[in-house]
């Protein structure tokens, strides 16, 4: 067997490390380092800046948790936009969806776009969807000037270093909450409970300082820091739990009604957070 190893350094103490059978692309966007390598144990993997953004055996968790949840606490989503999400998971999960008749991409790096689409066809499937509007643009350029227009809205970003900074900020969530109508909401990716401790706690006081609601759920992730992951949602009517929906998308491999709401069940090193 090949003695190739991928390693993100998660931290100064911790890493996680994957076995490569081959590397099968790798470059310098505008915005980022990109590399796309073949795995022994999860198929492809998509890093960006060293860090790992999706795996072909994994993704289901990560796609279908972002999606899922939000579409599922909104009674008729039928505008839908995602920030950052250039693979395409995301839009895959959400044109899922009857009720959704535009779901918009806004990505910074095209790059990813191009090079999803042909190292990773099964999770950019969706953006070729006669629904989907696809943006190479700056995000917060785009809710700038986009008010009043999405129902639900998805921060599917990278770590808050580099090109997603400006996306884990208090003017950010006010200019999604402006982007929304008036009983839409809002999913971030936040990292990790273990990891990202202080993050957690900040996006969280950010987060209620502009939406009626938080809420804050939790998936497990293999590939990234730590296997526990969580998502933020801001939401100005609707609760994540009480008004959850029934299921409209067969097939899905993590998502069901109760998944959803356990998600939001926090064991208390977590609540503390928030
Ligand atoms: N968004 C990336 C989540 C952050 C992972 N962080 C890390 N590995 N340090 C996922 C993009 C998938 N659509």
């Amino acid at each position: 067997k090949a003695e190739t190893w991928f390693t993100e350094y998660q931290s100064e103490n911790l890493s996680i490390g994957l076995r490569i059978n081959k590397s099968l692309h790798s470059e310098v966007t505008e915005f980022q380092t990109l590399d796309i390598m073949e795995t022994e144990q999860y198929g492809n993997l998509l890093v960006l800046d060293g860090c790992v953004m999706t795996t072909d055996k994994d993704e289901f968790v990560y796609h279908e948790m972002i999606s899922h949840v939000p579409l599922h606490t909104h009674p008729n989503p039928k505008r839908v936009l995602v920030i950052g999400g250039g693979d395409g998971g995301a839009i895959r999960e959400i044109i899922k969806h009857p009720s959704v008749e535009k779901a918009v991409l806004a990505e910074i790096d095209g790059r990813v776009i191009e090079t999803s689409k042909e190292y990773f066809p099964q999770i950019a499937s969706g953006l070729s969807d006669p629904r989907v509007d696809v943006q190479v643009t700056d995000g917060i350029q785009y809710v700038k000037d986009h008010n009043g227009e999405f129902d639900v809205i998805l921060v599917d970003s990278t770590d808050p270093i580099g090109p997603a900074v400006g996306l884990f900020a208090r003017d950010f969530y006010q200019l999604v909450s402006e982007a929304l109508t008036e009983d839409g909401l809002f999913v971030a990716q936040t990292e990790s409970p273990f990891a990202n401790r202080e993050l957690i706690r900040q996006v969280n006081a950010d987060i209620k300082s502009v939406f009626p609601q938080t809420h804050m759920y939790l998936a497990f992730i293999p590939t990234y820091p730590t296997g526990m992951w969580s998502f933020t949602m801001g939401s100005k009517k609707y609760h994540p739990v009480n008004d959850v929906q029934a299921q409209r998308v067969t097939g899905t491999k993590y998502y069901t009604t109760d998944v959803h709401k356990a998600a939001f069940a926090l064991p208390p090193f977590v609540e503390e957070l928030i």
